[in-house]
């Protein structure tokens, strides 16, 4: 059986990750808010991990509203620049989060490099009503194209293509993306989690 959960803060200030977070949420939970929602603070990620980032940002949330949360640190890592950006993979937008100048300077930075793969990485970090911590992990592989493709999606998505695939994450729907993403196996881990629970 689901245990199911009355409130659940997502420790997420990304637009994008609550769209795709939220909705199998609804399933486990009676209420389902973001950070954004309750307006807290973002905290600084100051961890050189996935791991590190996603538990400052969930223990910030546990911390200023006592609810259950989640939080999702995750990023792009390319193989020819020895896995950049990473957990730099927001910071590569700027204050102003533009991913086209972001997905630009990639583009720049690989140039003449032949190998363009890539995957795309999250760390789901829970902390529960008692406060104890648990961590989730997601990842997909496939390769870089160029020009970007698509306007679904966020960040990088128009250009990741997942292995297996033709069509980048931007030109896919929600729920194909969500079925062979790193933030959708996360997920299905921590909902397993909580089945079992
Ligand atoms: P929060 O910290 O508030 O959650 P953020 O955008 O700063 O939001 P991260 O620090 O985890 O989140 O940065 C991850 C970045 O990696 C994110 O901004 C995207 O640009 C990129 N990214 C992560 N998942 C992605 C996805 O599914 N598709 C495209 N880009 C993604």
């Amino acid at each position: 059986m689901v245990k199911r959960l009355k409130t659940l803060v997502m420790a997420t200030h990304n637009k994008g990750k609550v769209e795709e977070l939220s909705e199998l949420l609804k399933d486990v939970c009676d209420k389902v808010v973001s950070a954004s929602d309750m307006k807290l603070s973002e905290p600084e990620e100051t961890e050189d991990s996935f791991e590190g980032n996603a538990l400052i940002k969930a223990r910030a949330a546990y911390k200023e509203t006592g609810y259950p949360a989640l939080a999702d640190d995750s990023g792009l890592c390319v193989n020819a620049l020895n896995g950049a950006p990473g957990v730099y993979s927001a910071r590569w937008a700027g204050p102003e989060k533009n991913f086209e100048t972001a997905m630009n300077f990639l583009d720049t930075k690989l140039a003449g490099m032949p190998d363009r793969s890539a995957h795309f990485k999250t760390v789901l970090a829970y902390i529960d009503e008692k406060g104890a911590e648990h961590i989730f992990e997601g990842q997909v592989d496939g390769n870089l194209i160029w020009p970007p493709s698509g306007e679904k999606g966020f960040g990088y998505d128009p250009i990741f293509v997942p292995e297996g695939e033709r069509r980048t994450f931007a030109e896919m729907e929600r729920h194909e993306k969500q079925a062979m993403s790193h933030r959708g196996k996360a997920l299905l881990k921590f909902l397993d989690f909580l089945r079992d629970g």
